[in-house]
């Protein structure tokens, strides 16, 4: 008996350690990230003047940074630069307000030396109200071995303000996508309007808690697009819960300034089982893509859950037949 309630106390300690490590991953690496300490770890787009403060339109604390309109903007200084993990996915957040214009969130890649490497700065998000805070999320994955630090930029056509500035490392893992099983709420996901969260079931999913729950003809997308490579294979894969008809995965492009290429996206699979099933195939990206969305929908209702999008692993079945199976997917102009 009194082994048994050590061994507990033994999970019970373990348990906690990893909680504390999952807390620790999850720390803003974001110097004065709410203006709070001045202008401190940021300074203004013409690499001279301090960043202005604002008193009074602020999302928290005392002050916010005021965002000078002409894309004069504010940028991280080299000095605060955060350093960056390959194979790790950066959740980046800002709070933003304009009376007019547009805020955009720019994320600036360095080389290990910090030394910006060929005009290299990728858009993280853009604001879409006026009059109001609002936050700006992007997820940032750096895809290039060059790249030892990225800075944040924040920059507007006619102004505004920004506060409280986050860059969370995300877990290491090979999914590219973002909040795959929809446990951190919709966060990450989009209904085909580009605007809309996907509604969730709670108790009802193929794993954990939550699901995306899915009328007929509805497409949810991931929200944050996926940075690929040219000439590499892609695993893409997702749950579907069908009563009836059918239902589709897909992948659609993007070049790289984010714009979508119409006639690019790629049928990966479609399932008319019902009950729970697995969609997968593989994906290579068509020319001109930089950029991924994973897309599903059905002609039914359905229910997505556990959505993945990885770097290609050569199998058990690629060895056996001593060759690389490919999986040629559809390409189609429609929906
Ligand atoms: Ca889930």
């Amino acid at each position: 008996m009194g082994k048994r309630q050590g061994l507990g106390y033994f999970i019970i300690l373990i348990a906690v350690y990893l909680t504390g490590r999952y807390c620790f991953s999850g720390e803003n690496l974001v110097l004065n990230p709410g203006f709070e300490e001045g202008s401190k770890g940021w300074i203004q787009f013409d690499n001279k003047n301090p960043v202005s403060l604002n008193s009074e339109i602020v999302a928290g604390g005392k002050f916010s940074a005021v965002v000078k309109s002409n894309y004069d903007g504010l940028k991280q200084t080299k000095e605060s630069a955060i350093k960056i993990e390959k194979g790790v996915g950066y959740l980046i957040t800002a709070k933003v307000y304009s009376e007019d214009g547009r805020i955009n969130i720019l994320c600036a890649e360095l080389d290990t030396n910090k030394v910006w490497l060929e005009q290299r700065s990728i858009p993280v998000g853009s604001s879409t109200k006026y009059k109001q805070w609002e936050e700006i999320l992007g997820l940032y994955i750096p895809t290039d071995e060059k790249i030892g630090y990225i800075i944040i930029e924040v920059v507007s056509d006619k102004g505004g303000y920004v506060d409280d500035i986050k860059v969370i490392k995300q877990k290491k893992t090979d999914n590219m996508v973002f909040n795959p099983g929809f446990e951190e709420g919709p966060r990450g996901w989009v209904l085909g309007d580009n605007i809309t969260p996907p509604a969730l079931t709670r108790g009802f999913a193929h794993s954990g808690e939550a699901a995306a729950h899915l009328k007929s003809g509805e497409l949810v997308k991931t929200n944050f697009y996926i940075p690929v490579e040219r000439d590499r294979r892609y695993d893409v894969s997702a749950w579907i819960y069908l009563q009836e008809r059918v239902a589709y995965l897909a992948v659609s492009s993007f070049n790289e300034n984010k714009q979508w290429l119409r006639d690019k996206r790629v049928i990966i699979g479609t399932t008319k089982e019902t009950g729970w099933t697995k969609i997968s195939g593989e994906y290579i990206p068509p020319g001109g893509t930089r950029y991924v969305a994973v897309e599903v929908w059905g002609d039914t209702t359905i229910v997505v859950d556990d959505v993945v999008f990885s770097e290609h692993m050569p199998g058990e079945a690629d060895m056996r037949e001593g060759k690389i199976s490919v999986f040629f997917s559809r390409e189609v102009s429609f929906l």
